[in-house]
């Protein structure tokens, strides 16, 4: 059949506009001020559930007393296109950085509170529930009793018992959230919750957080309708103020504060990185490309020169994980940063 005709006028689609898709022509956002912490938080309502976290929480930082204590954000945000939200942009992260992570704080003793998007990947339970992962693969029946098979006995005991270690000690408060708004009202919560913990609280945000949402006044409320004809969905975003500074400096003023960046050009990388961490004038960001994400990482930090930390091709195969390097170091310079902090 000769298709090189032309389409009809009414089933006509777009070409060669890829760069026009989107407008990148708004300006670098500024961080953002008291003032627009206030606009935003007056203006998106809190979850319902905030209140009960903050209890969880509360009742979490008081319990491991005098210990270290870390956040870690994992897993990304969703911006809902509806109220009633049927549609809603998400980004790729499944939380493997997060998750991960969070095992190596566990495993030096450090109390966890993990802020994940929900149904993301969590600390253990990651080893078995992802889709190429799948726990039944592990399991088999052996006289009508289901076990787990011979050859993964020792690699899932190993798990078993760290898993409990951690639940025994009361060790890992999971809190979660689907959407950006959840997101940051639950990170200000936290935050504030975690300034009785003053240098001991360490921040290890690695949630990739949507930099673009639509605000409430111009949300709506209903299923989006398609119209006959295939009229185009033109979305109108706002950027999401960059609250990096807020942390920093009011809602946890005296934590160890660690940022991600994450960039798909390795030409920008260190100079994205540098950029945020003077801009936000927090200790430390680590960066890292979508496509290395899990080999390599890098260290920006204040008047020294950058640390690669970069699996070898050995560990690549026998399965080290990178989050088993950067946590020790990680730990190291949040041990310094308690000593000058006294
Ligand atoms: O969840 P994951 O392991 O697939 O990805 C982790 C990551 C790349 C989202 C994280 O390492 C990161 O860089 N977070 C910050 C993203 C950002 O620049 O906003």
């Amino acid at each position: 059949m000769d298709t090189s005709g032309p389409v009809p006028p009414t089933r006509r689609l777009s070409t060669g506009e890829r760069e026009q898709a989107i407008d990148r022509s708004a300006p670098v956002l500024p961080p953002a001020l008291e003032i627009d912490e206030n606009n935003y938080f007056e203006n998106n309502a809190p979850p319902e559930y905030l209140d009960e976290l903050a209890r969880q929480c509360e009742e979490f930082v008081k319990m491991h007393g005098t210990g270290r204590i870390v956040l870690v954000t994992s897993g990304g945000t969703t911006v809902p296109l509806e109220n009633q939200t049927v549609r809603f942009i998400d980004n790729f992260s499944a939380g493997t950085r997060g998750a991960t992570s969070a095992e190596y704080f566990l495993e030096n003793g450090y109390a966890v509170i993990f802020l994940h998007r929900q149904f993301s990947l969590l600390p253990y339970s990651r080893h078995y529930s992802h889709s190429t992962n799948c726990f039944l693969d592990f399991m088999e029946e052996n006289d009508g009793q289901v076990v787990v098979s011979q050859q993964y006995q020792q690699q899932m005991r190993t798990v078993l018992r760290k898993y409990r270690a951690a639940k025994d000690r009361n060790q890992l408060l999971l809190l979660p959230f689907t959407t950006i708004n959840q997101y940051l009202h639950t990170l200000r919560t936290v935050s504030v919750i975690l300034q009785s913990a003053g240098p001991r609280a360490l921040f290890y945000l690695a949630a990739a957080v949507s930099d673009f949402f639509i605000p409430p006044s111009r949300i709506p409320e209903h299923k989006i309708q398609s119209k006959a004809g295939g009229n185009k969905l033109i979305m109108d975003l706002d950027p999401v103020p960059k609250f990096l500074n807020r942390l920093v400096e009011r809602w946890a003023p005296g934590a160890m504060i660690i940022s991600f960046k994450l960039e798909t050009d390795s030409e920008i990388l260190i100079s994205k990185a540098r950029q945020a961490l003077e801009r936000y004038s927090h200790q430390l960001v680590i960066g890292n490309l979508l496509q290395t994400r899990k080999n390599e990482i890098v260290f920006v930090e204040p008047e020294v020169p950058e640390t690669w930390i970069r699996l070898s091709d050995e560990q690549i195969k026998d399965g080290t994980e990178i989050e088993s390097l950067i946590i020790p170091a990680t730990i190291e310079r949040h041990t310094a940063w308690i000593e000058q902090s006294k």
